[in-house]
């Protein structure tokens, strides 16, 4: 079976690097008094005899200082994209080792809302929060109470957080009698071992959702960019029901579509691809827009303006649908075999989108309006049409700015 991965994350100085080394029964690690032995760059360690069943990753501390605070957060992002990326398996993250300093409990809230930030990516992977240098036993469960407040009192990780482990990695002498011996890293072992199955899950699902974002967003820019380009072609003077014109922009824009949903146009794809395009095809479309513009009262526009917004709803509609179907047939919910839903969807959303999108922004276009007003009027349109017409997760209006 593949090994799992755990992410060590927690500031300069907590004991990171010691803590593995204890964990995987060796120096694998570097650590130091200060700075020499600070660790600069991720780093993936296993035991050697393979005796434990996971691997570790030990980060770059986040120091109190804005800048190096930014390079621990970014590395650990970065790292996290490239696995995205590469579909690298190796780099998706499991479990994740939360430390905070055992003798400096009072910094604890502080820490996690630093943290998190670096583990943004990982949602729904199970944390277990680990009290380094925990050499004073009646603090422990003082500690455990502050490590449990401290994440209640925040939103994002409050729910992954499955354990709390005060550990001490190495012993820990305080003069010739007295010394804290190690502790709690049978209990991390297996408290780790025992949530692998559960974070394997997750990190497989927030990496999933992960890629369909980034997918979102350059689909999003695709359809855009589209149908910008298909307002100005639609602006020519042309009888719109003759007008085979936007085609090539249609075949463009899905084809792009679907490259960055990795459907390859080959075999059955190439007949669904080509259902969408045919469901956009501008005379019946276009035929389908007039009749619903026709039956709403108070609209007359110019030729010359109705033909941009035929072009623009119809380049929208087939862009945002594409990136609708493209997500389910990715996701496996929908198969390239289902030409009859792509087909239906497509003549239902063109309606929607010109009854309760366009509809507004025509209503405000008088008979009389002049040419400028036209012109706005139809940029305020594309506006309108490229906003998001399906949010699953809600949260995406930032990434498609990005
Ligand atoms: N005796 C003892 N010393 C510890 C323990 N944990 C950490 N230390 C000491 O604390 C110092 C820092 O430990 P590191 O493991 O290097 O800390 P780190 O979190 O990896 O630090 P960065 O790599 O800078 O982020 C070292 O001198 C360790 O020996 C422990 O459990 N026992
Ligand atoms: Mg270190």
């Amino acid at each position: 079976m593949e090994k799992g991965n755990v992410l060590v994350i927690g500031n300069s100085g907590v004991g990171k690097s010691t803590l593995i080394n204890s964990v995987l029964g060796e120096e694998a690690a570097r650590t130091d008094w200060g700075t020499h032995g600070t660790t600069t760059r991720l780093e993936i360690y296993e035991s050697a005899g393979g005796q434990v069943p996971f691997r570790v990753i030990d980060t770059i501390g986040f120091e109190p200082n804005y800048f190096k605070e930014r390079r621990a957060i970014n590395a650990v992002k970065k790292w996290s994209r490239d696995c995205a990326r590469e579909g690298g398996e190796n780099n998706r993250i499991d479990v994740i080792w939360f430390c905070v300093d055992g003798t400096r409990s009072k910094l604890f809230a502080e820490d996690i809302r630093r943290m998190t930030r670096a583990v943004s990516m990982w949602k729904s992977v199970p944390v277990i929060a680990v009290i380094t240098k925990s050499y004073s036993v009646p603090d422990r469960e003082k500690n455990v109470e502050m490590v449990r407040k401290a994440f209640a009192g925040q939103k994002q990780f409050r729910d992954n957080l499955k354990d709390i482990i005060p550990v001490v990695a190495q012993i820990y002498t305080i003069n010739d009698t007295a010394y804290a011996p190690p502790d709690g890293i049978a209990q991390l072992i297996d408290a780790t071992n025992a949530l692998m199955p559960e974070g394997r899950r997750a990190a497989s699902h927030d990496l999933a959702e992960f890629v369909l974002k980034r997918k979102r967003v350059l689909a999003q820019s695709v359809v855009g960019a589209a149908t910008a380009g298909a307002v100005v072609v639609g602006a020519v003077p042309l009888p719109i029901p003759d007008g085979v014109i936007l085609t090539p922009t249609e075949a463009m824009e899905v084809n792009s579509l679907a490259k960055i949903y990795g459907i390859d146009g080959k075999d059955g794809s190439k007949r669904f691809l080509n259902s969408i395009i045919e469901a956009g095809t501008v005379g019946l479309a276009a035929k389908s827009i007039i009749t619903i513009l026709k039956g709403i009262p108070g609209i007359n526009i110019a030729a010359s303006a109705l033909n941009a917004i035929i072009a623009g709803v119809i380049v929208a509609v087939i862009g945002e649908t594409s990136i609708y179907a493209f997500e389910q047939v990715f996701l496996g919910k929908k198969s390239v075999e289902d030409t009859d839903w792509i087909k239906k969807i497509i003549e239902s959303r063109i309606a929607e989108t010109v009854t309760e999108k366009a509809k507004p922004i025509l209503q405000n276009l008088s008979s009389s309006s002049d040419k400028k007003e036209l012109q706005q009027a139809v940029l305020d349109l594309v506006r309108v049409l490229i906003g998001r017409q399906q949010d699953s997760d809600g949260g995406s209006g930032k990434d498609r700015q990005a």
